[in-house]
């Protein structure tokens, strides 16, 4: 059986984590265990969906964390949750700093918990020495980066930056029907206030964020820190073919409306057009819904989703207009229907240089290697870049694993993670 999370596994390597001022590597493999622990599946992955009970556990742990450091804690309207570090000069922007909770199906205990968890760290650390930060630092945890549930992601920071409009959380449902503004509202959050939430451009200093790679450029190079140089941006659409449901024994093969083939065969469209594009460009297939989805039923409506990415905007774009012209083509050849409906469409960003810099100064002055990259998988931190300068520290996933129960990042190299995100905060708040 592939190696999964476990506390005992990050303990092992306890005894090789250098050593940082204000930084307890114990303490970081215990809250990231606690964490893990909710919403744990058979598998020995996480699925912590938004807006559920295991979200909810997991964020009053973290509520409890941030108080337990003197973080002055808020959740707002939609339940993004908030911990301040208070500076000398309240009258300065604010350094914000933070990533997610929630997680995809079965994905592993890294992604979102080890930036939050960083933050924290590097937080207690900046606030255990003797002088106060001039200006504040703010932790932020957003719900529902991934979009797992309902197909909205990179949606808590869209909200806060007023991206979003208010009108749509009646109109995302989860595979189960459930209405978004009801599952809001059932967690105690009151949607109908969400003017409350926004944040102006101008009142934020920087973003930091640290990242798991799910990649794998650190670790095949050897790398300590990545720094993030541009983050792709993700787009989402649906194609729904609609066809007709038949006996899968008495309808001859000249008689049927498939829609599930007709999927298939889209499917396979997907996979061969971004090399047509770009080098940079990726599209995945990774949803399908088949209804009736009966052995013995042809498929009378199939849904597939397109997640499309690029660095390169217009390569991206181009790519997914081609992939509309073919879904209509091969539709017309096998007399079905297809339904198009966009989704999140969330551009590039790219990370300033002098955010960068201060990345790499923290990076060798601890000691450490680090690499530019750019990242393929999108963050909160791209949603910040469109309007305030944000930047990323990646730390290396072994053998590039993640969204999946084998996703690992040893007890050191997170360790190493804190440390440049605790000195980079402390730059930009001081
Ligand atoms: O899908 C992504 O790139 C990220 O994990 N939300
Ligand atoms: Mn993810
Ligand atoms: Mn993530």
């Amino acid at each position: 059986m592939a190696a999964i999370f476990s506390k005992e596994r990050l303990l092992e390597e306890l005894d090789q984590c250098p050593e940082f001022e204000g930084i307890d590597s114990n303490e970081l493999a215990d809250k990231l265990s606690i964490l893990a622990d909710i919403g744990k599946t058979p598998a020995g992955g996480v699925t912590r969906f938004p807006y559920t009970n295991e979200e909810k556990q997991a964020k009053s742990v973290f509520k409890e964390w941030m108080s337990e450091i003197g973080l002055d804690v808020r959740e707002d309207a939609i339940g993004n949750l908030f911990g301040t570090l208070h500076g000398s000069s309240p009258d300065l922007l604010v350094v914000m700093t933070g990533s997610h909770l929630d997680s995809v199906p079965n994905g592993g205990a890294f992604d979102g918990p080890l930036g939050c968890l960083s933050s924290l760290l590097a937080i207690k650390a900046i606030a255990s020495k003797q002088e106060k930060p001039k200006r504040s630092i703010e932790l932020a945890v957003f719900v529902d980066e991934e979009g797992a549930r309902f197909k909205n992601g990179i949606f808590g920071s869209r909200v806060m930056m007023g991206e979003v409009d208010a009108a749509d959380f009646k109109s995302f449902k989860d595979d189960k029907g459930n209405v978004l503004y009801d599952e809001m509202v059932r967690c105690g959050h009151d949607p109908d206030r969400v003017q409350d939430s926004y944040r102006k451009p101008e009142d934020i200093h920087a973003f930091l964020e640290l990242h798991i790679e799910q990649g794998k450029r650190l670790e095949s190079e050897n790398k300590d820190i990545g720094i993030v140089s541009g983050i792709a941006g993700p787009s989402w659409t649906s194609f729904t073919f609609i066809g007709e449901t038949d006996h899968a024994g008495n309808t001859p093969m000249n008689f049927r409306r498939d829609t599930l083939a007709a999927a298939a065969e889209f499917i396979l469209k997907v996979e061969q057009a971004p090399g047509r594009f770009s080098q940079t460009a990726v599209a995945t297939v990774g949803k399908i819904n088949v209804f009736p989805n009966g052995t013995n039923v042809i498929s009378g409506k199939t849904e597939v989703i397109v997640d499309a990415r690029d660095i390169d905007l217009a390569a991206r774009d181009a790519m997914i207009s081609a992939l509309k012209d073919e879904a209509m083509n091969l539709s017309k050849v096998r007399g079905v229907t297809v339904d198009i409906n966009d989704g999140i469409n969330i551009s590039p960003v790219i990370v300033p240089d002098h955010i960068q810099g201060i990345i790499r100064a923290s990076a060798e002055a601890s000691g450490m290697t680090s690499l530019s990259l750019p990242s393929g998988a999108g963050h909160d931190a791209m949603t910040l870049g469109k309007y305030v300068p944000s930047g990323m520290i990646f730390v290396p996933s072994l053998n590039g694993k993640s969204h999946s129960p084998e996703e690992w990042t040893s007890l050191p190299d997170c360790i190493r993670g804190v440390q440049v995100l605790k000195e980079s905060l402390d730059q930009l708040a001081n």
